[in-house]
């Protein structure tokens, strides 16, 4: 039987088991809208502004592990996914985004809401489509979702001309995915993983250094059976926080620009980086000159063209980070001197040990009245026991809530690592709560950046969304009010928040929650009831204005160069 394409983009997304679309319609795509009722199975999520479904299906796509997928208009719906598609592209996030597109016939001619959107977003999608003729329409799609998910993920864009979705075709869903010029190498070389094993047993001082790649690959259960069966003690990006328990001994802190000491300390000192599924980001590495100068590298990632792009590589293993470290696991189990690989490694224990106790992630909390926003996370975490999905906005706001709240398990962190996209937070825990409506969704939120998506509380006051939002009031842009305290001598332009509405005011005008909170003792009886009280809230803490987030290494510096508090 023939389907319009509307209805085969339907069937197809059944194919692919979609259960949640977060979208907003216009022109283009009403054919698609108007075949929407038609397929209940698939809950459409109506956002305020197409930058919160990106991200509402960015987030959803992070707490879940399966592909968001985020469907708009042609022209400025297209072009307001765009930082959303980036933020995503670079977090390696898989989300296939539909946009329409005005008819075939008057693409190319300055149409009504006509944009490039395929060219706009060829550099920040992992591939994207026009799709020109129906009879190719659920092809693109089972493509799309297949690159978006496999491999090293990413968003995948299918552009739907008018008339596409309204033709006829067949549906024919494709069972299979055959691209010739698309064959991510998953299993890696069994040498190459004898070789790190050997680099491992004769190290004194190895250190796993892993990012988002473990949690996208699912692979924590098998670096947290490495890690300890081997003494390796572990640190981790942004991106990778959760993949290792953060009440582990042999757990270091972040590493990086606003990493801990131990952490950081630890990469400059060690023989060997074991690297999973990161990518040795700036933010990560400083000074890439004298970035772990005295360690052999081990680095393992699915994306070929991510090994040796930044560091220079002694071990260099292209295949998924799950399959490696299984196929490394295999190996310890069948070595023959369990002993050289499982040693204790006493010095570089104790020495670990003494950098963590001598430097703990710390704060001045002083006797001022003020509250402190590294408290407020300590106390969300007291609160939840690190059984909460926390979002974060952008600033200093994030690296607070990556600091001082104890990720225990992967997913539980969604945030904005490479593109740092304030706004990011309140839509991406939309989306976490929409997969996980049982759970406790919290954004910890900065006064500027949440103003950048605030919109999205009537998505969740209509879609019955009980996320929280934790505002750290600091009347700043703080993290750029930082940067103007310490490098540009307190030159503090256009940061400062003069302006800001009533937020609790705000929550009622859109039927949500608010409190405000000024006094430290008030902080936790406050969160506990927001915590509770099972519907949209903002709790507005106002906190220590020129509060900064240390340690800092500077821009550019060597991560021992640490600004400490
Ligand atoms: C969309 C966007 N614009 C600008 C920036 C640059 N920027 C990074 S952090 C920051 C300040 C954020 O302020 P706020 O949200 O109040 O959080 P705080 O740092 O005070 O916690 C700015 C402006 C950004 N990351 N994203």
């Amino acid at each position: 039987m023939e389907l319009t394409g509307a209805q085969i983009l339907f069937e197809s997304l059944k194919k692919e088991g979609v259960d949640a679309v977060f979208g907003f319609p216009g022109g283009a795509v009403i054919d698609i809208y108007d075949e929407m009722p038609r397929h209940p199975e698939i809950r459409h999520y109506l956002v305020r502004h197409e930058q919160g479904a990106i991200h509402a299906a960015d987030g959803y796509a992070r707490a879940t592990g399966k592909v968001g997928v985020c469907l708009v208009t042609s022209g400025p719906g297209a072009t307001n996914t765009v930082t959303g598609i980036a933020n995503a592209y670079m977090d390696s996030i898989p989300v296939v985004i539909f946009t329409g597109q005005v008819p075939s016939p008057l693409i190319g001619n300055d149409a009504f809401q006509e944009v490039d959107i395929v060219g706009i977003t060829r550099p920040c999608t992992k591939h994207n489509y026009l799709v020109k003729d129906v009879t190719r329409l659920a092809g693109v799609i089972k493509e799309a979702f297949y690159l978006a998910r496999t491999g090293r993920p990413g968003p995948v864009l299918v552009d739907l001309p008018k008339d596409v979705i309204q033709a006829r075709a067949e549906f024919k869903y494709p069972r299979q995915v055959r691209m010739r010029s698309y064959n991510p190498t998953l299993t890696p070389n069994a040498k190459q993983v004898a070789r790190a094993l050997e680099a491992i047993c004769q190290a004194d001082r190895p250190l796993f250094y892993v990012g988002g790649g473990v949690v996208s690959s699912d692979s924590h259960r098998e670096l947290t059976w490495l890690a300890k069966k081997l003494n390796v003690p572990v640190t981790a990006t942004l991106m990778g926080l959760g993949s290792f328990p953060g009440h582990e001994p042999l757990w270091l802190g972040m590493l990086g620009m606003h990493g801990t000491y131990a952490a950081n300390r630890a990469v400059q000192e060690c023989d060997l980086l074991i690297a999973v599924g990161a990518r040795f980001d700036d933010r990560v590495t400083g000074k890439l000159a004298t970035f772990a100068p005295n360690a052999k590298v081990i680095h393992i990632d699915v994306d070929p063209t991510s090994i040796r792009k930044n560091v220079r590589v002694d071990v260099p293993i292209v295949a998924d980070c799950r399959e490696t470290l299984v196929a490394l696991k295999a190996q310890v189990e069948a070595a023959s001197d369990p002993k050289g690989l499982c040693r204790a490694r006493k010095d570089w224990t104790a020495t670990l040990k003494t950098w963590k106790i001598d430097h703990p992630l710390t704060y001045n909390g002083g006797d001022s009245g003020e509250i402190k926003p590294q408290a407020v996370v300590e106390t969300i975490y007291e609160l939840t026991k690190g059984e909460a999905i926390i979002s974060t906005e952008v600033g200093q706001n994030q690296m607070w809530a990556a600091q001082f709240y104890n990720y225990h398990k992967p997913r539980t962190l969604l945030t904005s690592g490479g593109l740092g996209t304030m706004g990011y937070g309140f839509p991406a825990a939309i989306g976490a709560q929409v997969a996980f409506p049982d759970k406790l969704v919290i954004d910890v939120a900065g006064d500027g950046s949440i103003q950048m998506c605030i919109q999205e509380m009537a998505t969740a006051m209509c879609y019955d969304l009980p996320v929280k939002i934790v505002i750290l009031n600091n009347g700043y842009l703080g993290m750029v009010r930082q940067w103007q305290e310490l490098f540009y001598k307190k030159n503090y332009c256009a940061t400062c928040m003069d302006w800001a509405p009533d937020f609790v005011k705000l929550a009622q005008a859109y039927g949500a929650e608010g409190y405000r909170v000024t006094d430290p003792a008030q902080v936790k009886p406050v969160l506990k009831q927001a915590f509770g009280n099972g519907k949209l809230t903002i709790v507005d803490v106002v906190v220590s204005q020129e509060e900064n987030v240390y340690p800092m290494v500077p821009a550019g510096a060597s991560l021992h160069e640490m600004l400490l508090v």
